[in-house]
């Protein structure tokens, strides 16, 4: 599915408060990036590129896909046409800065929030002042590395709901059923071992006002965008926040299908999804990642199978439709903890719901997965040397036999998919059938019908 760039256009709109006039180039749809950015910049003719890296890449063990070749082109073409300095951001950044900077060649990128440290940084470029103490950047000079540190994570946050009409080519989106994005908080408070999210937002929450995000949500409705994505970091957590936000979307008529898959099982109760499903929401997710003890202790969720028990439980008493999401091969991972997992999904997950697997932990430098992998001996290489994805499995199992068991699993439950079947490549023309079938998102409830129509005519996974 296309995601469309909130943080990009987010930006871009910071910096036009700011006085500064902005072009836009989303490479979503286009078929010739490296043309699509030398007119576009032989036409704008800019004395800053910022350029937004969202995914290093792929997360996926068995296919897996690295972008920042393509980057690195980006920023060749760029180069090729202007003498204008170029700046990364973009989540991929906070989590690698220094290994992604000297692989695309760039000296400098922002960490921090893009729609207040860009602005800063534009202004000292624009007055050819020195920039290296502008909090929340990182850059490469003679002396080699540097970052500075980000500025205000606590506190509250802006609901911001950009104008994507005026950035995007929005109906190049939505014909593939993509949703509009929005953060109703940033921040993650959890422990999870192999997470980068703390880095990314910060382990404080920064809370945006219920009303403001009821306010964003009618707007975004209002402008056609009836199909919202709440991307926090994990959704439900603070509980009371979550609970506020859909108080205040049940109490106007906003028109909106929202959604979020960033659910956790432990602030996860019938008084929740009753509200959610009052605020308007079409489907949420669960990332229970396990449903073992032994594993949800070595991953350090916060949650035990009590609560991933309760969860199913909870769900089974509405009709909200639900996408359970697993991770296996972690920590403390067997063949018994294996099948423990997908019993619980054969026998307590709905059959109208989504289960997804992924196996294998894409391991980031600086997390506590990395030195746990170290520990075992899994993980030899240098930490700058992870930009090139390296994946955790627990060295009690076997990948080839998870892979397995997750296919057997998946081929007597229609509504069970892994890595293969979202890396489909017809998916993206039932994106765009189902769009023209009048299909709204989510996509994924649909699962048992796609993936029975796609046994039909052999394409199945
Ligand atoms: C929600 C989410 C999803 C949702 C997206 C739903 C939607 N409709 O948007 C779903 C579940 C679909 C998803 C899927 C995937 N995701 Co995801 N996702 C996230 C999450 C939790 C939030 C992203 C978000 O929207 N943030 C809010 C916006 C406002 O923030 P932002 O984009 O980072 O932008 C800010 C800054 O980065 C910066 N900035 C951004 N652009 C620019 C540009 C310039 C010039 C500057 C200066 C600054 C700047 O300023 C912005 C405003 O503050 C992040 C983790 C996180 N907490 O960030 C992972 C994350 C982005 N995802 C990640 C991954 C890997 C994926 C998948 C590849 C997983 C998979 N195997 O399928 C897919 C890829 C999907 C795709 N097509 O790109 C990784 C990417 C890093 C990496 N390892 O490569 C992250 C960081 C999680 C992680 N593992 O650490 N994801």
């Amino acid at each position: 599915m296309p995601v469309m760039p909130i943080g990009a256009c987010m930006v871009a709109e910071a910096c036009e408060r700011a006085g500064h006039r902005v072009t836009m180039l989303d490479l979503m749809f286009a078929r010739q990036p490296r043309e699509a950015v030398g007119n576009a910049v032989r036409s704008s003719r800019p004395d800053v590129v910022g350029l937004s890296v969202r995914n290093i890449d792929n997360n996926d063990m068995r296919e897996t896909a690295f972008f920042l070749e393509d980057v690195r082109r980006i920023v060749n073409a760029v180069r090729e046409h202007c003498d204008a300095p170029v700046v990364l951001g973009g989540a991929a950044l906070a989590v690698m800065p220094e290994a992604i900077l000297r692989f695309c060649e760039v000296s400098c990128a922002v960490l921090g929030d893009g729609e207040t440290v860009f602005p800063l940084l534009l202004d000292r470029i624009a007055e050819g002042e020195p920039f290296g103490d502008v909090p929340g950047i990182a850059y490469l000079d003679h002396d080699g590395f540097n970052a500075t540190s980000c500025p205000g994570q606590d506190g509250t946050t802006e609901c911001g709901a950009p104008g994507y009409h005026r950035w995007l080519n929005v109906p190049a989106y939505s014909s593939q059923l993509a949703t509009a994005p929005l953060q109703t908080k940033l921040g993650c408070a959890f422990q999870c071992v192999y997470c980068t999210y703390r880095k990314i937002e910060g382990n404080g929450h920064r809370l945006a006002d219920p009303l403001s995000v009821a306010d964003a949500v009618m707007r975004l409705a209002a402008s056609g965008l009836r199909d919202v994505e709440l991307v926090d970091s994990v959704f439900n957590v603070p509980y009371d926040h979550a609970r506020g936000v859909c108080d205040e979307l049940s109490r106007v008529k906003h028109g909106a299908r929202l959604q979020s898959l960033e659910l956790n099982p432990r602030s996860f109760d019938d008084e929740l999804v009753s509200a959610m499903e009052r605020a308007g929401f079409a489907g949420m997710g669960l990332t229970v990642e396990s449903a073992s003890d032994r594993v949800l202790a070595g991953l350090r969720k916060g949650f035990t199978t009590r609560e991933v028990h309760h969860a199913a439980d909870v769900v089974r008493r509405h009709d909200l439709p639900c996408a359970w999401i697993f991770l296996l091969g972690g920590p403390g991972e067997t063949r018994e903890t294996v099948r423990e997992t997908l019993r619980f999904a054969e026998s307590r997950t709905r059959p109208q719901d989504v289960v997804f697997f992924n196996i294998g932990i894409r391991i980031y430098p600086g997390t506590e997965l990395e030195s746990i992998a170290r520990r075992q001996g899994i993980l030899t290489a240098h930490s700058d040397q992870m930009l090139r994805p390296v994946f955790y499995v627990s060295p009690e199992v076997d990948a080839a036999w998870m892979m397995n068991e997750v296919r057997r699993s998946m081929s007597s439950h229609m509504n069970f998919i892994n890595t293969d079947s979202i890396g489909l490549s017809i998916l993206p023309r039932v994106h765009r059938v189902a769009h023209l079938l009048g299909v709204r998102p989510p996509l994924w409830k649909h699962t048992r019908f796609i993936r029975r129509s796609l046994r039909m005519m052999g394409m199945d996974v």
